[in-house]
């Protein structure tokens, strides 16, 4: 590992503060890193404070200034090189991120290629940044709408994917001609270092300014500070929801923007027309990759009664072939939660689903001895649960599964829709009545709704995030860019005349 920190250009101890290639001094609180992989701490991190933070947000503001009259075309292409800066660096920051985070290599891997991607999706985007025209009433008029950048964009990201959703925000905020100031979760703030670095140097090439691309580090505190700076336009957050509704509180209060991606509680429902063959691999991936640490980790299964057994009896045998260790061996599935207060988490949701009446099917519990010395590594867990007990509503981030049993199609999709979350949602099934039933007006109510695929490991070609407590954010593909964007609406009269919309008359 040591090889792949200094490659990435991680010391011993780091500057936090950055806006750009230049790393700024900062007197704040001291950060350290732990790998939840061995408990070892790997560096530290100088946090950013009032001053540095001062600075930070003026570079800026400044550097919107410039950045904004460069062409979209030309920004997407710095976002081009972007990628093939990423593409370069992959094997070492999928390392690290597997590393810091805990999740599996190949997980890793799969994390930077989201960033590669969305590289790919805004060059592309560079040129597509699309307005209407419109038909005036009026003769002689013309009227389209144009969309012009925000400003400054304040991107807090969460320690789960500590790279990729700061990617799906920053590529499209620059094409559209933000600029960005990034805070990263302060549980992975070495990845944000590493990117800072691969970055930069593609934007010092480029001769950007200052400013572009900004990194700050810290606590809540500093999340809270971003959320109420009225010089940041648009704050995109992700994480929890309490985080989320603080977050969503404080910009309403200066009517800023924000766009939110919180947490999920996310379903699958297995139909009695399901094919239970690439189901198993669905659900298991979904409740256990990542250590049950996605937004979009399959939580609940709603399964049909007449398949209940066979299919428990699927996932209790496929839960016991599950290698759980160090997530850099390829060789393991699930790799350990964050930190020991994670599974602190995990041990309360499992006694409190016991004492609510669920029934476990797998057990849980925290792993010991050699290769689990970090105590981060948990058993995943199945529980059995006749109802949607109060920890059933609530997202646990763990491998904790919950299964259900329903009779008709209508029910499932109740139970799928009754929890406060609405992030993503699959239903595994042949038939193409409850299929189509499922993803109508009438069906799921979340922003993913997926047939015969799991809940998790969304493309970044679609638009992402979800409804109720997730926050309703939609961040990556499809349209999601307009979020980063205002939108301005503009008549142009080439007329002799003055004529006024709705008929009315002002003669002077
Ligand atoms: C998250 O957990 O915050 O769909 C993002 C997925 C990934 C992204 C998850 N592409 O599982």
């Amino acid at each position: 590992m040591k090889e792949i920190l200094a490659q990435l250009g991680i010391k011993d101890h780091n500057n936090g503060t950055s806006t750009g290639n230049e790393w700024l001094p900062s007197n704040g609180g001291v950060l350290e890193s732990f790998s939840p992989v061995n408990g070892q701490p790997i560096a530290t991190v100088q946090t950013t404070d009032a001053a540095a933070y001062a600075q930070v947000v003026a570079t800026a503001q400044q550097a919107f200034l410039q950045w904004r009259t460069i062409p979209a075309p030309k920004r997407g292409e710095i976002v081009r090189q972007m990628g093939d800066a990423l593409r370069t660096h992959k094997t070492a920051l999928g390392k690290l991120v597997s590393y810091e985070m805990g999740k599996s290599l190949q997980e890793g891997y799969g994390e930077v290629q989201e960033m590669i991607d969305i590289c790919d999706f805004a060059v592309g985007l560079s040129r597509q940044l699309y307005g209407l025209t419109m038909h005036s009433e009026r003769p002689l008029h013309r009227m389209y709408e144009q969309w012009h950048p925000l400003g400054v964009v304040g991107i807090i990201s969460a320690f789960n994917f500590p790279v990729a959703v700061w990617s799906w925000n920053s590529a499209l905020a620059w094409v559209c001609g933000n600029v960005c100031i990034w805070k990263p979760s302060e549980k992975t703030p070495l990845c944000a270092i590493a990117v800072q670095n691969i970055i930069s140097e593609v934007f010092k090439n480029n001769h950007v300014p200052e400013g572009v691309c900004c990194l700050v580090q810290g606590g809540r505190e500093l999340g809270e500070q971003l959320a109420a700076d009225e010089r940041v336009a648009l704050v995109s957050a992700t994480g929890s929801t309490r985080m989320g509704k603080a977050v969503a509180q404080s910009v309403a209060a200066r009517l800023g923007r924000s766009l939110l991606e919180l947490g999920g509680n996310n379903a699958i429902i297995i139909s009695e027309h399901a094919d239970l063959g690439i189901a198993l691999p669905g659900c298991v991936f979904g409740a256990v990759g990542t250590a049950g640490q996605r937004c979009t980790t399959t939580r609940r299964l709603i399964i049909h009664e007449s398949v209940y057994e066979a299919f428990k009896a699927k996932l209790v045998k496929a839960y016991g072939q599950l290698r759980i260790g160090d997530p850099l061996n390829e060789h393991n599935h699930v790799g350990p939660l964050i930190d020991k207060d994670a599974v602190q988490n995990y041990l309360t949701a499992i006694d409190q689903c016991k004492q609510q009446g669920g029934r476990f099917a797998v057990e849980g519990g925290v792993l010991e001895g050699a290769g689990y010395e970090s105590g981060c590594y948990v058993k995943p867990c199945i529980a059995e649960v006749d109802s949607q007990l109060p920890v059933v509503q609530h997202e646990t981030f763990a491998p904790i599964l919950y299964l259900l049993k329903y009779k008709t199609i209508d029910e499932a999709i109740n139970l799928q829709n009754s929890v406060p979350q609405g992030l993503s949602s699959s239903i595994m099934t042949l038939n193409l009545r409850e299929a189509e039933q499922f993803l109508s007006y009438a069906g799921s109510d979340c922003g993913i709704a997926n047939v015969n695929i799991g809940t998790s490991g969304a493309e970044i070609g679609g638009a992402f995030g979800g409804e109720k407590e997730t926050g309703g954010g939609r961040e990556s593909g499809s349209e999601a860019w307009k979020a980063y964007m205002r939108r301005q609406t503009n008549t142009i009269n080439y007329s002799t005349q003055l004529p006024l919309a709705q008929g009315i008359k002002f003669d002077l």
